[in-house]
C-alpha cells in the first residue's frame, strides 16, 4: 500500500538568476553597496587589462571611465539577493507552512503562490512579512501548490527564490 507520507528531494542545476545578486554599476567588490572600498578596488587594479569586475564598462581595461562609473553610482545600494533555501509543508487540511532562508539587507519578505496544474503565473498572497516563515491558511484541501519567496528592501525586490511544493492535507514535504 502506498504511503501518503512521501518525501521528495529534487536536485536542480543552479540557474544564473539564483546565483547573481542584482548588480549595480560601480560596486567593484560586489558587496551590494557602492562606497570607498570600490574606489580602492579600482585604484588597485588601475591599468590592468580586462575580464575584471573592476572593468565596469567592459571595454577590456580598468581605466578612468570605470572611475567615472563608480563616482556616478556612489552611495547606491542593491536590492537583496534571492532567498536561497525554501521549503513548504502541509500543516493541516487547508494550511501549508512556507519557510525560507533569511537574506542580508532584506527588510521584508513576500510569499507568492500558484497551482502548477492550472496556473502559469504566481500571485502574491502575503507581503511586508518581517519573518521568513509564513503559514498559508487559504489552501484548498488535497490541492498541490507551489510557493516562492521574494526579499525586499528600500532599493527594490530580489529575484524570486526557487520554488517548493506542498499539498494541503497531505504530509508531504519538498525541500530544494
Ligand atoms: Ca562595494
Ligand atoms: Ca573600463
Amino acid at each position: 500500500m502506498r504511503s501518503t507520507y512521501t518525501r521528495r528531494i529534487r536536485f536542480e542545476q543552479l540557474e544564473a538568476r539564483h546565483m547573481l545578486a542584482v548588480a549595480i554599476p560601480g560596486d567593484y567588490d560586489q558587496s551590494g553597496v557602492v562606497d570607498n572600498n570600490d574606489f580602492n578596488e579600482w585604484r588597485a587594479n588601475f591599468g590592468q587589462p580586462g575580464d575584471s569586475p573592476v572593468d565596469g564598462n567592459a571595454d577590456g581595461f580598468v581605466d578612468a571611465a570605470d572611475y567615472v562609473l563608480w563616482r556616478k553610482n556612489f552611495g547606491k545600494i542593491a536590492p537583496p539577493n534571492a532567498p536561497g533555501e525554501i521549503s513548504a509543508a502541509a500543516t493541516g487540511a487547508t494550511s501549508i507552512q512556507v519557510s525560507s532562508e533569511s537574506v542580508s539587507a532584506a527588510t521584508s519578505y513576500s510569499v507568492q503562490r500558484r497551482q502548477p496544474d492550472t496556473e502559469t503565473n504566481f500571485t502574491t498572497i502575503a507581503s511586508g512579512l518581517a519573518t521568513t516563515s509564513y503559514t498559508d491558511n487559504t489552501a484548498s484541501s488535497d490541492t498541490l501548490y507551489e510557493y516562492r519567496v521574494v526579499a525586499t528592501n528600500a532599493n527594490g525586490d530580489s529575484p524570486p527564490s526557487k520554488t517548493a511544493e506542498a499539498t494541503a492535507n497531505r504530509a508531504n514535504l519538498t525541500a530544494y
